[in-house]
């Protein structure tokens, strides 16, 4: 039904001839039409997308949509279309299971960058797999698709009254409340006033009696004191006609993008949330007022949002139940003296359906971050600058579609994490203002970070790196025009040729095979270390961290990273002897830097055979470590490169943190000498830096 339409209700009924009153006010209405997060007639919409990455593959390709699809990312398998689902497919079960219950299943890998690449691209999935090592996933034609449905919607709803708000990649919360005090109003012109006796919190008159059409909803069963022969009210009409706008939605976004997916339509958008997952896919759920507790009552409270993960665990633990039914017996007091003041009035509040956060539809990006596990680790600059590169393009064309250059938005830093084993090096920079941002300039600055990680020393292996931009700022001014951000033009070309030769042809990457056991380990210790650095919402499950969000928008391939909060790890003492490496050898001992190893590095090397002395400082080292010497090297060119830039503005402080096992008390500094760095490096400009100058 067409929302504009008038909706259908019958006469009044002689027996309800009586003046009857709504529960509602006329200063109710008009909260309605404002959109007040505390007006009982309030009605918000939660969007979700039916197996939302089966789906953009289903379009992509142009599939019969009742054929089983399903996506893989490696060997494993993240989206299932409801078609497959039918077959008992899931996301825990591996390609070959799947295909073992369901032969004709169509597994699509997910797009990929490669080592190397500029652009992601599609691929075999057994190629994708064998070259685990030398590539990335990209999440990049699923946002372009959700980007799509989400000009579609709010093209589709009248731009006066919109509320929309983009939850994840596939979700989005409307608040439809200015919209349906709108068609209230043309459908009930009752409802314009004047109050009686000018006074708005007179009752409104009560609706018609009326059979509501509530076409195919599901329709949640009402609460036991209800029943459907009681009158409805203006809260039932309220989200009737919210449920004819969502309708219309969904189908406009059928009908543009041929894509299906279900809503949940409610008073809030934690009920509503919890609607649209009641019943998939293609199809909306309508949880009027009067049927909330009935509909709260049999739900496990770890499916409510924000209750997914550790908070909803410890709840469990405190009162040894997951049902909302069991907790609600219990006294706010009570949940406040276990969870905090804060944490537990939300939740008896939560458990009884009522939530009054608000839809933000001004919610915007706060950081985009891109990184790689890798396995095995990587062990050279050169591989690293090509991943940075990745890392960038991948960044660069999100940044171009927030709006950078035409200076609506801005990140005001770049993050670099570093891991080796257990431990996490960050180090971060202001991007400089004034200087419009390009790819390379990006590319530049990323590079600078990672030289800073390999003059501390011990940067490799690596085992995960990522990259991301941060503190947005609105419409800032001095962009001034592409190329003019960062180093450019000679300065850049200097830098380039800084770089190790390979990098403008790049040699094949390594493939490795990588058994399933060991990645699932790998990722087991993954997740110990992200939940010891995340500086996330202790309430969400790992999937929710990792999601894309508003907030903070990124992806690798295996491991949502939070960004380290600032500062942190700075008086970690740092690990002197890494897990992952053998133990250090005398000449590595932990020592004040003027004590440093530099001169038991060159006897024991010239003892050795395999050993070589350096072109550029004269420094003799075992041959095992020339790879990071040379690194060391380059970094430290490229440093000094950018220190005595002539374009270069005033220099800017960089921070840098330290996080990881405890093991020993060396200092960062002290940390890795021995390997790669020259004896040099005690002394003057050579020294480690703990300042970039752009
Ligand atoms: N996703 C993922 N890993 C997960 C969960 C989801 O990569 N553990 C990705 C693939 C999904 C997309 O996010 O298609 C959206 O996640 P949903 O949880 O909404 O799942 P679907 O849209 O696939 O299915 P549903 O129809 O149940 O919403
Ligand atoms: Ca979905």
């Amino acid at each position: 039904m067409d929302s504009s339409q008038p909706f259908a209700s019958s006469p009044v009924s002689p027996t309800t001839r009586l003046p009857r009153r709504s529960k509602y006010t006329y200063k109710h209405l008009s909260t309605l039409a404002q959109g007040a997060p505390t007006c009982p007639l309030r009605v918000i919409a939660h969007i979700d997308l039916d197996a939302f990455y089966a789906q953009c593959e289903t379009v992509r390709l142009g599939l019969d949509p009742t054929k089983p699809l399903a996506v893989q990312q490696w060997q494993g398998l993240i989206a299932i279309n409801y078609p497959a689902r039918a077959f008992g497919l899931n996301r825990h079960v591996t390609v070959a299971e799947a295909k073992e219950k369901c032969p004709e299943l169509i597994c699509q890998h997910v797009a990929t960058w490669k080592e190397g690449d500029v652009k992601w691209s599609y691929g075999d999935g057994d190629e994708a797999f064998r070259e685990i090592a030398s590539r990335k996933v990209s999440l990049d034609p699923y946002r372009l698709q959700s980007r799509k449905i989400l000009a579609v919607i709010k093209e589709f709803l009248p731009v006066d009254v919109q509320k929309v708000e983009k939850a994840s990649i596939d979700e989005v919360f409307l608040d439809l409340s200015a919209q349906v005090h709108g068609i209230m109003l043309e459908r009930y012109p009752e409802l314009k006033g004047p109050p009686p006796y000018d006074d708005p919190s007179e009752p409104l008159p009560r609706p018609p009696t009326t059979a509501l059409d509530w076409a195919a909803d599901a329709l949640v069963d009402l609460d036991k004191e209800h029943s459907e022969e009681n009158d409805p009210d203006w809260d039932d009409v309220a989200i009737l006609i919210a449920s004819e706008i969502v309708r219309d939605v969904r189908r406009e976004v059928f009908e543009k993008l041929h894509f299906t997916c279900s809503a949940g339509i409610s008073k809030n958008k934690m009920l509503a949330k919890l609607g649209s997952a009641h019943k998939k896919p293609n199809s909306q759920t309508v949880i009027r007022n009067r049927a909330v507790q009935h509909f709260l009552s049999d739900f496990k409270f770890t499916k409510i949002r924000n209750l997914g993960g550790k908070l909803g665990d410890e709840i469990v633990a405190a009162f040894n139940t997951d049902t909302v039914a069991e907790l609600l017996p219990i006294p706010i007091e009570q949940f406040k003296r276990t969870l905090s003041d804060d944490t537990g009035s939300w939740l008896y509040n939560i458990i009884r359906g009522e939530d009054n956060s608000e839809v933000n539809p001004r919610t915007q990006i706060k950081s985009m971050l891109s990184a790689k596990s890798f396995r095995p680790s990587i062990n050279t600059l050169d591989v690293a600058c090509k991943w940075l590169r990745i890392f960038v393009a991948d960044i660069y064309s999100r940044l171009v579609e927030e709006g950078v250059l035409e200076n609506k938005r801005r990140p005001k830093t770049m993050n670099l994490h570093h891991r080796q084993g257990a431990q996490t090096r960050s180090k971060s920079v202001p991007i400089p203002l004034g200087r419009a941002i390009t790819e390379e300039g990006m590319f530049e600055l990323a590079k600078s970070l990672l030289a800073q990680v390999v003059v501390d020393g011990r940067a490799w292996p690596c085992a995960n790196l990522s990259l991301s931009v941060g503190g947005f700022e609105e419409g800032v001014q001095g962009n001034k025009g592409i190329g003019s951000f960062l180093v450019r033009g000679d300065d850049a070309k200097a830098l380039q040729n800084a770089q190790p030769k390979a990098e403008a042809t790049p040699p094949p990457a390594k493939r490795r095979r990588v058994d399933d056991n060991g990645i699932a380990k790998f990722f087991g210790t993954m997740r110990e270390d992200s939940r010891e650095s995340s500086g996330g919402d202790p309430g969400l499950s790992d999937y929710e961290q990792r999601q894309e969000t508003p907030q903070q928008v990124g992806h690798q391939d295996e491991q949502w990273i939070e960004e380290e909060p600032e500062g942190r790890g700075l008086n970690h003492p740092s690990s002197d002897a890494d897990p992952l490496l053998p133990p250090p050898s005398a000449q590595f001992a932990s020592g004040t830097p003027e004590e440093a190893a530099p001169q038991p590095v060159l006897q024991d090397a010239q003892e050795s055979p395999d050993s070589y002395t350096c072109p550029r400082c004269s420094t003799r080292l075992p041959i095992i470590d020339q790879a990071e010497h040379e690194d060391f090297h380059f970094a430290q060119d490229l440093q000094n490169k950018q220190t005595t830039s002539p374009r270069a503005p005033p220099p800017s402080t960089t921070k840098s943190s330290t996080t990881g096992s405890v093991r020993g008390g060396g200092s960062a500094r002290g940390r890795g000498r021995g390997r790669g760095r020259p004896s040099a490096m005690s002394s003057g400009p050579e020294r480690g830096q703990k300042r970039l100058h752009f």
